[in-house]
């Protein structure tokens, strides 16, 4: 328990900063070092650096609820941009409810259904772009397949996709503060909002579709029509961007470690592993929020009532104290227990769509590719809730001209 009223220390650390988002690892150390729970004095918000209270935090929904909302405005005292999600800004018994239809939808039974066209699709386009030689993994590879399989899946049709990197954008700036580049994205938010609002209707889902089983789920009685609408539309906001950031963070660190690309190049069996040592190593989802209902307390630190609290994901995932070698990629290590999905009731649970899609990509790649060679400058994007490069430009050498 606190035994003093001053046992917690500040820092000005900014989480949304662009530049600090550049290199964050640094600052994560050495915001590790200095204690349990740090305040950050920029936000008036609590951050929470070190792998094992990120978990016991994740593991305690009573104490720290997502009702709160899971970026930094907090819902207990400011109205959300958006009528919050039913799945990832609500608590139990509702959260239950709901988890249990998305569950349901992106089981493993459904992933195999899934599998082979995600396969031969991530084929096809990897044959055109290894052809071509040079290459944006970005723009032409990372943000081209998330929506070429997904929204197949969900089961909308090809008309106006480009908004989803528009509404996801938007979801994920709205997570952090209200700054320039989230009010430039909200000044599309009348149309993009409509359209989305149109790609959750029922009528708009194809049969048999992911959109589909969830409206099958208010036929039967476990959620009403309008709960449909907006799990419809938890998938259509967490679906996408989320891939895009990660399968792009994937092809940049894995570029970056030429020789872990020629072990994943040997042995493209490793692409899923690959894929989950990249979230490890630098995850693109690299923070979320809880707030606390009540006082409470973490690690002895005593937190009040209505609190937002940081888990620093990225920060747990490098935890020295965890990880041996936090700060080397290496496919080959044993990364279960990362916490780039999240962990507990909320973990990601679209995760295996993910790490579908993302193994797709990768093992098809490493399939052609012996090597990967950056030739211009890695750009990050400007979001606060995700990181995520907007531009890498790259070139590949095949197996083929390297023998
Ligand atoms: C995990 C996540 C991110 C963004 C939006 C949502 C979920 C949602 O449920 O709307």
């Amino acid at each position: 328990m606190a035994t003093h009223a001053l046992d917690h220390v500040r820092s000005d650390f900014d989480p949304f900063d662009a530049n600090t988002r550049r290199d964050p690892y640094l600052t994560y150390q050495r915001l590790r070092g200095v204690g349990p729970v740090v305040r950050l004095t920029k936000y008036d918000i609590w951050a929470v650096p070190r792998y094992a209270e990120i978990k016991a935090v994740f593991a305690d929904h009573t104490n720290f609820s997502n009702a709160g909302g899971s970026g930094v405005v907090n819902y207990f005292k400011q109205a959300p941009w958006r009528p919050p999600s039913i799945i990832l800004e609500v608590d139990p018994p509702m959260h239950t409810r709901t988890r249990k239809v998305l569950a349901r939808v992106l089981s493993p039974g459904a992933m195999r259904l899934l599998a082979d066209e995600f396969k031969r699709k991530a084929v096809t386009l990897i044959d055109e772009l290894v052809d071509k030689g040079s290459f944006d993994a970005i723009r032409d590879l990372a943000e081209v397949f998330p929506i070429s399989v997904f929204p197949d899946a969900l089961g909308i049709d090809q008309e106006g996709r480009e908004n989803f990197l528009t509404y996801g954008a938007m979801v994920f700036a709205g997570f952090g503060p209200e700054n320039g580049y989230f009010r430039e994205l909200m000044k599309q938010a009348p149309r993009v909002l409509a359209w989305i609002e149109a790609k959750c209707r029922r009528e708009a889902l194809a049969p048999g579709s992911f959109g589909a089983q969830v409206y099958e789920a208010a036929d039967a009685g476990e959620i009403t029509l309008e709960e449909a609408a907006l799990l419809v539309r938890s998938l259509l906001s967490a679906g996408l961007d989320t891939t895009i950031s990660a399968i792009g963070m994937a092809l940049y660190n894995l570029a970056r470690h030429p020789k872990q690309w020629a072990i994943l190049a040997a042995d493209p069996t490793l692409a899923r592993s690959a894929f989950d040592e990249t979230l490890r190593y630098d995850s693109s989802a690299p923070y979320v929020f809880r707030t606390t209902p009540h006082e409470t307390e973490i690690a002895g630190v005593r937190i009040g009532r209505h609190e937002k609290v940081l888990l620093l994901v990225a920060s747990g995932n490098r935890d020295e104290t965890r990880w041996e070698r936090p700060d080397e990629l290496d496919i080959t290590r044993r990364v279960a227990g990362h916490l780039g999905f999240g962990t507990g009731i909320h973990g990601c649970v679209g995760q295996m769509v993910s790490r579908l899609e993302a193994e797709a990509v990768l093992a098809a790649l490493a399939a052609r590719v012996a090597s990967i060679e950056i030739t211009g400058d890695a750009i990050y994007r400007d979001s606060s809730g995700l990181r995520a490069l907007s531009s890498l430009p790259v070139r590949v050498t095949t197996k083929q001209e390297r023998r």
